[in-house]
């Protein structure tokens, strides 16, 4: 069941990432909030249902994604590569592709994107800070800096041509929290979407940085420059701690996956060769 009552509050959305795992959560709760709900991946979508247009494009084809924003109201834009990979990929999807998304939304009229970035911004944070959306980045792969570079080219496009962006700065979104990082980290579907519709329907939304996560009881994120996109956070990772707790010992506290926010991806990559 969606987790926000629905209504019809815009004509045309867009959902790119539609085929992957939280494209897969979203394409269910946001047709409630749209007369049409554009669906886009370079992988197979399956089946249109009522109200949904399912269009093939990789992020990178600049004609394409032109013709994609074509009569979009708002952009929910979780495509991209999700993890560390090698520069390349990377390059296509998340520089390259950003860019034509933010060029093909000046030239369609497109006026609020909330952008799928990552918590591996600001990965090299230690577990013992509380960081806010005013710290500088310090991403943990070229990953992150690849998100950091979608975050910046947003607020690029806001100063200069007034297109708002919220930039979700996603924790550990699954079903549950799978590890000790995730009690910290994790976002639950349900805020997932709580998210996503605050950061649509946000009365002003300008370019706002906000971290992706449930009301968790260990935390090492402030949300207090988001205040006026209006979250609110309604589960938590608490009620999973015991059992995470038990699954797994604690580990080596000097061990930098232990030390660091960004966890597993401290260690991950560059893949090039040297
Ligand atoms: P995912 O990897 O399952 O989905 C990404 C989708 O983008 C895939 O369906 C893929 O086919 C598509 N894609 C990749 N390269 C493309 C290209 N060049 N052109 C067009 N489409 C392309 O990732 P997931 O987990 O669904 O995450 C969605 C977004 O949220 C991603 O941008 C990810 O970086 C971000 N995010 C997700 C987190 C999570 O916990 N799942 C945490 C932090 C950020
Ligand atoms: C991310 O950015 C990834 O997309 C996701 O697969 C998770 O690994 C998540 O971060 C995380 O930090 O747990």
């Amino acid at each position: 069941m969606s987790a926000t009552s629905p209504s019809l509050l815009f004509g045309r959305l867009l959902l790119t990432g539609a085929a992957g795992g939280l494209g897969g959560v979203l394409r269910q709760r946001l047709k409630p909030h749209c007369a049409v709900l554009r669906l886009s991946d370079l992988a197979d979508l399956g089946e249109a249902a009522a109200g949904e247009e399912l269009v093939s494009a990789r992020l990178e084809d600049t004609d394409a994604v032109l013709a994609l924003l074509a009569g979009v109201d708002a952009v929910v834009h979780l495509g991209g590569v999700s993890t560390e990979q090698p520069w390349a990929p990377i390059l296509q999807a998340n520089i390259i592709g950003v860019y034509n998304l933010y060029e093909a939304a000046r030239k369609q009229g497109v006026k609020r994107v909330v952008f799928a970035s990552s918590n591996h911004v600001t990965g090299y944070y230690r577990q013992d800070e509380v960081i806010d959306a005013r710290n500088p980045v310090r991403p943990d792969g070229l990953y992150g800096v690849s998100k950091a570079f979608g975050e910046n080219l947003s607020r690029f496009y806001f100063d200069r041509y007034g297109i708002e962006t919220v930039c979700l700065r996603i924790g550990s979104c699954l079903p549950e929290p799978r590890d000790r990082r995730m009690l910290a980290t994790w976002l639950s579907h349900d805020d997932l979407e709580r998210l996503v519709v605050a950061c649509l329907t946000a009365p002003l939304a300008g370019h706002t940085v906000i971290f992706g996560m449930s009301d968790n009881t260990t935390s090492w994120w402030d949300n207090r420059y988001a205040a006026h996109i209006g979250y609110r956070p309604q589960d938590s990772s608490e009620p999973f701690r015991a059992a995470v707790q038990t699954r797994q010992p604690q580990a080596d506290t000097t061990d930098p996956v232990v030390v660091y926010q960004g966890g597993g991806f401290v260690r991950l990559g560059p893949f090039d060769p040297v």
